[in-house]
């Protein structure tokens, strides 16, 4: 990958601009006449730590009108830049590949607006996940997303990855749930679409490309979003089961008989599990091992009725032998400590090192072969083993179970061109052969650039670059990603 040379470079100048035009220094946070290499590490590098820019300015706006005066600018002066939220993405699509400016969202964190009757949300895009929850448990409502990196992700960065989570089966997608968007198009041009109308039937949905469209065709800068009521009774159940048929088995009986309570089905193999047990020191669960978990979250309106209904699930599973064992939190304490099991995992799978991440859409009858054949092919290879002469520690599948999407993920000890071998294009053509999708949730970013065309055909593709030519003439916006 070469840099375009039809992008200028950052001169005296534009830093200039930008430090008159966002008043404040601090909204430069590196210009070319000062040496702030450390502060800028953290923007040009991603979460794993895996894919790193050369930045060398990183600007703030604190409203839209600084984001459209920005890009204004940067499109004028071929200026190529990456949008950025709470740089948790998983496929290197926050962080710059050569020396674009990062436009970070984090000073737009306004909630603007929400109404207690629709339960309608209006916020800038750099307001962290968390926060918004925590404002809305004020609200007595719920975020209608949730994920391990809530504490840092922002709902833009949400939206623009279309990110899925761990209640998605619940409340469904973002295309859905997202009623409006703002957004500044890379001339500046403002994009007012911040509807709160549940229904909007009036032509072409254009929001809808900004809902995933991770940065390649305008800036988020604030979206509406309604947000179901926040359940009074919250259970989470976590059990162990010795089969991968087990695990449907159970999928089938929790929605027929915790139904319309159901708000997550989360899958962990065992071995993702002990990953977590060897890194964080924390005892299992449940007494014995196996070698599939789940963990289970109701969420309803009324905690006794609740109860029981999972008190019966658990007994029907266990007695029919579907599940080995099984355990009920019994208090808010240890609810989130089972979700700790679940959440932790992405995190501790990168204690060694490295970790190559595949998250897929699969049918679900076929989802967890795909990790057992990628163990086979790399235990058969001899690159996966306990001691540090493998390069790989282990393979493990965890993900959404309800919806049918797969964490495939290898840690390894070093990134290593033989166990990457060994895996692609193997895992991309093992998805295209069951008709899956090589990215369910996170996005491609630039880790899964060169592989799109295993889940879209030329048609599609052709269709893509039409609109990213429509909205970024100059290609400016989050450039040499997956379009
Ligand atoms: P960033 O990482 O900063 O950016 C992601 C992409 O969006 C980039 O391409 C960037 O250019 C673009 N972008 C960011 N903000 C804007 C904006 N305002 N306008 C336009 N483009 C923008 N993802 C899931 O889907 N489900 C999960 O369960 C999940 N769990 C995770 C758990 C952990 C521990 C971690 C580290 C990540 C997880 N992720 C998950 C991935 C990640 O958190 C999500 O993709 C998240 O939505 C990214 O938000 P962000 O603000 O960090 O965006
Ligand atoms: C999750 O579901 C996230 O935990 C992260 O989507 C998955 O790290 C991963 O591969
Ligand atoms: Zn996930």
């Amino acid at each position: 990958l070469q840099r375009n040379s039809n992008f200028a470079k950052l001169t005296q100048e534009h830093v200039k601009h930008f430090q008159e035009l966002l008043g404040s220094e601090s909204a430069v946070i590196d210009g070319l006449s000062r040496d702030a290499s450390e502060d800028i590490e953290s923007f040009n590098s991603d979460w794993m730590r895996k894919y790193r820019g050369q930045t060398k300015l990183v600007l703030k706006p604190q409203s839209t009108q600084d984001v459209s005066s920005i890009l204004k600018y940067c499109n004028e002066q071929k200026l190529a830049v990456v949008p950025q939220g709470g740089n948790t993405g998983l496929v290197g699509g926050s962080v710059p590949v050569f020396d674009e400016i990062v436009i970070n969202l984090q000073r737009m964190n306004k909630i603007r607006s929400f109404d207690e009757v629709s339960g309608i949300l209006v916020a800038d895009a750099g307001v962290i996940l968390e926060v918004a929850d925590n404002y809305l448990a004020e609200k007595k409502h719920i975020f209608p997303l949730d994920l391990g990196a809530k504490g840092s992700c922002q709902i833009g960065g949400n939206v623009a990855t279309n990110a899925g989570g761990l209640r998605l089966l619940r409340y469904g997608s973002l295309h859905g749930n997202v009623l409006g968007i703002e957004a500044v198009l890379p001339d500046g041009t403002i994009m007012n679409d911040l509807s709160t109308l549940r229904k909007n039937n009036t032509g072409y949905d254009l929001k809808q490309l900004f809902i995933g469209g991770e940065g390649t065709i305008g800036i988020i800068t604030g979206i509406s979003i309604i947000c179901p009521r926040r359940s009074e009774a919250i259970n989470v159940a976590y059990f162990g089961l010795e089969s991968y048929e087990q695990v449907q088995k159970a999928f089938i009986e929790a929605k027929n008989q915790l139904s319309e309570i159901l708000s997550a089905f989360e899958l962990m193999d065992g071995r993702s599990q002990k990953i977590v047990n060897t890194v964080t020191g924390k005892k299992f669960p449940l007494e014995g091992e196996y070698p599939f978990y789940c963990l289970i979250e109701t969420s309803g309106s009324n905690a006794d009725h609740d109860s029981e209904k999972l008190q019966n699930f658990l007994e029907h599973v266990i007695e029919s032998s579907v599940v080995s064992d099984g355990v009920l939190a019994e208090n808010k304490t240890q609810i989130q400590d089972l979700w700790t099991y679940r959440e932790g995992i992405s995190e501790c799978l990168g204690h060694w090192g490295g970790v190559y991440k595949y998250d897929l859409s699969l049918p679900i009858s076929v989802l967890y072969d795909l990790v057992n054949d990628v163990r086979d092919r790399l235990t058969e290879a001899g690159v996966v083993g306990n001691d540090d002469s493998f390069p790989a520690v282990d393979v493990v599948g965890y993900g959404h179970m309800g919806d049918a999407n797969l964490h495939l993920n290898v840690a390894v000890r070093r990134y290593d061109k033989k166990v990457e071998k060994l895996l692609e294009p193997f895992v991309y053509e093992w998805v295209q052969r069951h008709n899956g999708s090589i990215s369910a949730e996170h996005g491609l970013g630039i880790a899964k650039k060169a592989y799109i065309g295993y889940s879209r055909d030329e048609t599609m593709l052709k269709l893509m670059k039409q609109v990213k030519d429509l909205y970024d003439p100059n290609g400016i916006m989050n450039p040499y990603k997956y379009i």
